[in-house]
């Protein structure tokens, strides 16, 4: 059985809506079936402000084999779009993060599912909660919706 996966895409640097679409090209062509894709967000940058502002997306996908190989998967599209980090944080290109894999919990080296600061971080969770309403986070047992709803009215962070 293929897990189900959530990945959030973000770009600020050069054709973002380009970047974007390249990246779902790439992963669909490298095995990651993508059921669900959300529009594409206008966000300001948050963590470090003084970059240019993000757009950002997140899709839904099956994958056959474990998280760690859909990461690597995920590091290796990257790679050959040619990123360059120019400072922690900083503007890149491309960047795609594996949110959710069904309901694993893993705190290795290299991989934390759930995404630790998924639940405050807007340009992640409208995405999401575009496509995935009804997903559970399998940490805080609240719905991608609720949590969405939560962070829309708390106002603060990004
Ligand atoms: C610290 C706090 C560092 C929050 C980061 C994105 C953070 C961003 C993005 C927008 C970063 C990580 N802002 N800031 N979209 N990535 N809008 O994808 F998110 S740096
Ligand atoms: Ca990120
Ligand atoms: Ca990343």
């Amino acid at each position: 059985m293929p897990a189900i996966a959530y990945i959030a895409l973000g770009s600020n640097l050069g054709d973002r809506e380009k970047n974007l679409k390249t990246a779902f090209a790439l992963m669909q062509e490298r095995g990651i079936r993508i059921r669900r894709v959300s529009s594409f967000y206008r966000t300001a940058p948050y963590g470090v402000t003084d970059q240019p502002d993000f757009l950002n997306a997140a899709c839904e996908a099956e994958w056959d084999g474990d998280p760690e190989s859909l990461l690597h998967t995920l590091l290796r599209i990257e790679l050959d779009m040619g990123r360059e980090r120019k400072r922690h944080w900083g503007e890149r290109n491309i960047d795609l993060d594996l949110i959710l894999f069904g309901d694993a919990v893993i705190h290795s080296r290299d991989l934390t599912l759930p995404h630790p600061d998924m639940a405050n971080r807007s340009f992640v969770l409208e995405p999401l909660a575009e496509i995935a309403p009804r997903a559970v986070h399998p940490v805080l047992h609240r719905t991608i919706g609720e949590l969405w709803e939560a962070l829309k009215n708390r106002g603060d962070a990004d």
